[in-house]
């Protein structure tokens, strides 16, 4: 009875969070084996592009986790397609964040979609999870929801009968 009931309600909520537009600055994580890590997509124009790894480093990945509602502690640059490469347009290389920029579009890089790089460079980066706020982090992604549904369900039970 309870699991239909949040069954129901995650799946609205995924709804939500699904939505394929995107804006300007947004970011997403692809191919990793959770919600933590992935190949880096941008979106610029209402499309999703990588990013060259060329000068892509732990300050780098700090901003993106940050963004990406993680810490910045703890993030780890990956280079030469570490998740998978990426395809359509590469929109950022040279990317120079000092690390305390709120968005990764706030970082210097070249111009959008001016690089020398090929898709074997994509950019990837592997956060770390507060160990607070859980219920944020589930909605973070849908991806995790469908792996975790079971859990989750029975997570909202027992929180309920707190
Ligand atoms: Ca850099
Ligand atoms: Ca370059």
């Amino acid at each position: 009875m309870h699991t239909h009931k949040y069954t129901n309600i995650y799946y609205i909520l995924c709804l939500v969070v699904d939505n394929p537009d995107c804006a300007y600055g947004d970011l997403r994580l692809v191919g990793g084996a959770s919600d933590l890590e992935g190949r880096l997509e941008v979106c610029i124009g209402g499309r999703w592009g990588t990013v060259c790894d060329d000068q892509w480093d732990t300050f780098d990945a700090a901003v993106v986790c940050s963004q990406l509602g993680f810490p910045r502690e703890g993030a780890t640059a990956r280079t030469g397609a570490f998740f998978g490469q990426g395809t359509g347009p590469i929109f950022f290389d040279e990317t120079r964040c000092s690390g305390n920029e709120s968005k990764l579009v706030d970082c210097p890089s070249s111009a959008v979609g001016v690089h020398n790089c090929l898709h074997a460079e994509d950019a990837a980066v592997i956060c770390q999870r507060k160990t607070t706020h859980l219920l944020l982090i589930f909605l973070q992604t849908c991806e995790f929801f469908h792996t975790h549904k079971k859990e989750i369900v029975q997570f909202a039970y027992n929180y309920e009968s707190l």
